[in-house]
């Protein structure tokens, strides 16, 4: 096999490009551009506008295309023979609702985010007219949350009803840079693909149709301002005449189908056969596993999404991940080395105390306005360590708590993103989740976009070969960290699973009020 390909993710906080070389199998462009960093006029945090209300979570797509052309021109400037990529693919955080009008100008110039919690009103008035939470899962397979794109979508509808009416294009935010890829304005294509589209909570996963339902509720007119679904595996067209002019592409380069983060980061974990996880630890965290057939959980907590390969990636989400940890590191100057030490002068378990770390309310568990709970906490308990050692548990119990409704036992759980290189992480994750943890070296879900092209381009010249063969060079595993559970830290965190899963139940309050949505409603007032 030979040829080069490229893979660009356009995440929540920067736009990673990978030039992917399948001859010598070794990745020959590396670059991303940070947008808090290196476009600082677009004033973000993380990636996200500041200064919006509690909840809002928003970005400028014309900053995704700025840091697009910004990589662009490292790539132009790099060695790499830009005429010979044969494809390109485009991996985009997943969820984000971009709207277009008909000449493709933006008809609202931000793009609510995955992690948006505005939008609760929203999903409570589409599962009410759909008849009640069975029903919505029924319909499309999963309920309605803030993260997903159809509450986004009604929000629009509801708030902003002329920029609505203006809209002619919804794009998931992969589209939307495949739109911008093959044309843009002068005739850029306007397809979605299963993969990103069953995370809209529109399309049912199993069926591969929109919901009409749904889509009545939100707008009769929804319809005609959504791309046609194409296939994952195929590609959509080629790059437009105007890059190719600017960055000296070839004419023939392809542009790939695409699809969101988790799916490209399955492929570049190489989680295309059955049994394995992948858990990313990043601001979001996420565990996800590769099914042949569609998994629905009639709780909708476990999100039934496709992949990108025309099969299934149940997906678990928590919306609290880095962030506790980071806070954490930050406040008290600590390196992960730092951290790992402090782990040593507290046991696993920490005593009974735990903290269930709903920084930003929660996804997983549905708790869009949840506040964190630290539980167990007495007089002598400020220490540093201890802190630590709740923040690091209460995270991975938090993340293993929705990890229990997965259809799967893992063989092996390959972690991934930042966290994935530190030590105290991989071992509590291997004593929680009882099987053995290594970390995936490598790029992520832009190495699996890199790869994804690769498979489609060779499938589409004639070249047959799996997806499996042509991703297996490029995951690396780090087996000097691989972990295995340690026998009596599994004891006592069965334990604490215990604790912590009734202790979430206990709060979401079963009987009597929500605390979260009457302290909530204190605040405001
Ligand atoms: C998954 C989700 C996040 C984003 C992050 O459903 O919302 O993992 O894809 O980019």
């Amino acid at each position: 096999m030979e040829g080069l390909f490229a893979g660009l993710d356009v995440s929540t906080q920067s736009c990673k490009l990978v030039v992917i070389d399948l001859e010598s199998q070794s990745n020959v462009f590396v670059d991303a551009v940070n947008y808090d960093t290196d476009l600082p006029n677009y004033r973000t945090k993380n990636g996200v506008i500041q200064g919006q209300p509690e909840g809002v979570s928003e970005s400028d797509p014309d900053m995704w295309i700025e840091a697009l052309h910004r990589v662009f021109e490292q790539l132009k400037s790099s060695d790499v023979p830009v005429g010979q990529i044969l494809g390109i693919s485009v991996s985009g955080q997943q969820h984000g609702l971009v709207s277009l009008d008909a000449e493709g100008n933006l008809t609202r110039q931000r793009s609510k985010l995955w992690n948006d919690f505005s939008t609760l009103e929203e999903c409570d008035l589409l599962t009410d007219r759909i008849g009640g939470l069975d029903a919505m899962v029924r319909e499309v397979g999963n309920s309605q949350r803030t993260g997903y794109t159809a509450a986004k979508i009604y929000h629009l509808a509801r708030h902003e009803p002329e920029v609505y009416r203006k809209t002619a294009t919804l794009f998931l935010v992969h589209n939307y840079i495949n739109w911008f890829l093959t044309g843009g304005k002068n005739g850029g294509i306007r397809v979605m693909e299963p993969g990103d589209t069953s995370g809209m909570a529109l399309w049912n996963p199993e069926t591969g149709k929109w919901s009409e339902s749904v889509m009545n509720a939100i707008s009769p007119d929804l319809k005609d301002k959504i791309p046609p679904v194409k296939p994952s595996d195929k590609s959509i067209g080629r790059i437009s005449n105007e890059l190719v002019q600017k960055y000296g592409f070839s004419p023939e380069c392809k542009i790939d189908a695409g699809c969101g983060d988790n799916m490209y980061g399955a492929v570049g974990t190489g989680n295309v056969i059955p049994g394995l996880v992948t858990i990313s630890l990043g601001t979001s965290g996420t565990a996800y596993t590769y099914m042949e057939s569609p998994f629905v959980d009639p709780t909708g907590e476990i999100a039934a999404f496709c992949d990108s390969t025309g099969h299934y990636l149940p997906l678990l989400c928590v919306s609290n991940l880095a962030n506790g940890y980071n806070e954490i590191l930050r406040i008290h100057s600590l390196s992960h080395a730092d951290f790992n030490l402090l782990m040593q002068e507290t046991a696993p378990g920490n005593e009974g105390r735990l903290l269930i770390p709903w920084y930003m309310g929660e996804r997983t568990p549905d708790v869009p306005q949840a506040t964190p709970v630290y539980f167990g906490f007495g007089l002598d308990d400020f220490e540093k360590a201890v802190l630590c050692r709740a923040v690091l548990e209460g995270h991975i119990l938090n993340l293993y708590d929705g990890f229990r409704r997965m259809p799967v036992v893992p063989k092996e759980v390959r972690v991934t993103g930042g966290l994935s290189k530190s030590e105290a992480w991989c071992q509590t994750i291997a004593d929680v989740f009882e099987a053995q943890v290594v970390p995936v070296e490598g790029e992520g879900a832009a190495q699996g976009a890199a790869v994804h092209a690769a498979w489609v381009c060779l499938n589409e010249s004639g070249q047959a070969c799996s997806l499996e063969s042509v991703a297996s060079p490029f995951v690396i595993l780090d087996e000097s960290r691989r972990r295995k559970p340690i026998e009596k830290n599994v004891v006592i965190h069965k334990k604490q699973k215990e604790l912590f899963a009734a202790l979430s139940t206990r709060i979401r309050g079963k009987s009597g009020g929500d605390p979260f949505s009457l302290r909530d409603q204190m605040i405001r007032s």
